[in-house]
């Protein structure tokens, strides 16, 4: 069997967003080298890179890292990766197995907790090069710059979502597929990822795609309350970490800048255009990436909302021209209804943009027929996207409330607007998904880890869709 090593970074303290390569790396095998590429007070991104450096074609790898304890891989992408205790497994991730001669392929994680991989094997062969003193040690290869972002997801194939309808854009009010045929997309909403990173796994995710037959994933990064402002660098690459995930699933991502308290979006201008301006870059050749701007506007007024809107949609643009924008709506994405106002504002004095949808939500217990026939009403100008709704009342608890529910994903469907539903969790509060303390796994698919109302939308979401 060829001799796999694996470089492991066990010993090096890494600056916060600096890139260093480990161990060396044997002269003439098949090499993996593990790299930390960005790190942050509770946890860190690894990428390990595969390289064949034998002259044949090899067809797989397995590369496995044990943690430390207090340490715990909590998603990864472009590889498939399974856990036993404390020991991680990752294999190819369906595309990336074979390697030609001198070829390399990459696959990334998140790490909960600042542990560097303690041991380290290659296709079940010791990768510690100190175990093997016949190897000579090599020069480290030289250091990527930080703003060198990992390799990420090719286009899809089959059947997915993202296959079958490709890039979308905005045609009217609706939102189109590649061929210009109106679709809606129907899928879930992750909870703050600064609370809920477990729930978000290989796994969870094979879930969503697989067993719900959902299209679309929203990745929900708060910006208060614990998220991105504590800490950029590292919310950034975990959004990114999501996104590839999805695109590894043919799903659709709708990068969510969770804005809610402070309710003005412009409170969080410079924050928003550079995060935008990182997750664009990163994602612009993709043809599945969503932007929403600001989750919930609240206590601005429409013309705030416009403006800040506009000077964030060019931060996307410069680099990903072709990319549908969510603009969230005044009163918590009401369409202004839950400011005594309505979409006329927004109808009277548009976003100067093209390509972009208004962003309406609900809560099915909160919300009814008055913002029923204000949906209706705007539906007929203004292209909308439900990027979060939940079946139960605006706190995220209380009753489930199904009556509403369905009559609302009726109205939705009917109108063909794109839906996510809040959340896929584990909270502790009815709107979530899963049953509490089942994000742990193992078992996310079927209906056995689901709460009641993620049975309810499990059972929507897999009715086909009309693509
Ligand atoms: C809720 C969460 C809850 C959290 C709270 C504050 O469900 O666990 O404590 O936020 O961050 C929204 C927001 C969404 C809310 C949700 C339910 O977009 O962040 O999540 N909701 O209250 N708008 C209307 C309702």
């Amino acid at each position: 069997m060829r001799r796999w090593r694996l470089a492991a970074g066990v010993a090096v303290a890494v600056a916060a967003a600096s890139v260093a390569t480990v161990i060396a790396l044997p002269a003439s095998a098949e090499t993996a080298a593990f790299t930390v590429t960005g790190s942050w007070s509770t946890g860190y991104q690894g990428q390990v890179e595969v390289r064949n450096t034998t002259s044949s074609t090899i067809s797989t790898w397995r590369v496995q890292l044990t943690l430390p304890a207090g340490t715990t891989v909590v998603n990864s992408w472009n590889a498939t990766q399974s856990a036993s205790g404390s020991t991680y497994t990752f294999t190819p991730a369906g595309w990336n197995g074979t390697l030609a001669a001198g070829a390399s392929t990459s696959f990334g994680f998140i790490a909960n907790g600042t542990g560097r991989p303690t041991s380290c094997s290659v296709n079940g062969a010791s990768c510690d090069g100190s175990s093997n003193p016949t190897t000579p040690p090599t020069t480290p290869p030289t250091t990527p710059p930080a703003t060198t972002p990992p390799a990420t997801t090719p286009p899809p194939t089959g059947s997915t979502p993202v296959a079958q309808n490709g890039q979308l854009r905005v045609c009217g009010v609706k939102l189109c597929n590649q061929n210009g045929k109106a679709i809606q997309l129907r899928g879930m909403s992750t909870h703050g990822l600064q609370w809920f990173a477990d729930c978000y796994n290989d796994a969870s995710i094979d879930a969503l795609a697989d067993d719900w037959k959902a299209d679309l994933l929203r990745v929900s990064m708060y910006v208060q309350e614990g998220g991105y402002e504590t800490n950029p660098a590292g919310f950034t690459a975990q959004v990114n970490n999501l996104v590839e995930e999805a695109t590894q699933r043919g799903l659709y991502s709708i990068i969510d800048f969770h804005t809610l308290t402070p309710g003005d979006p412009n409170y969080n201008l410079a924050r928003a255009k550079t995060f935008f301006a990182e997750v664009s870059a990163r994602h612009a050749s993709k043809n599945n990436v969503i932007y929403e701007i600001a989750n919930e506007p609240n206590g601005v007024s429409w013309a705030g909302i416009k403006s800040y809107a506009e000077q964030v949609i060019p931060v996307i643009r410069a680099n990903d021209p072709d990319a549908v924008i969510i603009v969230g709506t005044r009163g918590w994405s009401s369409l202004g209804v839950s400011d005594g106002s309505s979409s006329s504002e927004i109808t009277a004095n548009p976003v100067n943009a093209s390509n972009i949808m208004y962003a309406f939500h609900f809560y099915a217990a909160s919300h009814k027929d008055n913002y029923r026939a204000e949906v209706q009403r705007a539906a007929a100008s203004l292209p909308l996207f439900v990027t979060e709704f939940g079946t139960v009342t605006a706190t995220g608890g209380g009753q489930v409330d199904l009556a509403s529910t369905g009559t609302w994903l009726d109205l939705l469907d009917r109108l063909q607007i794109s839906y996510a539903n809040w959340t896929y969790s584990d909270a502790g509060e009815s709107s979530a998904a899963f049953k509490p303390n089942t994000c742990g796994g193992p078992t996310y698919a079927g209906t056995g880890v689901l709460t009641e109302s993620g049975t309810y939308l499990r059972t929507r979401i897999r009715t086909a869709d009309n693509f």
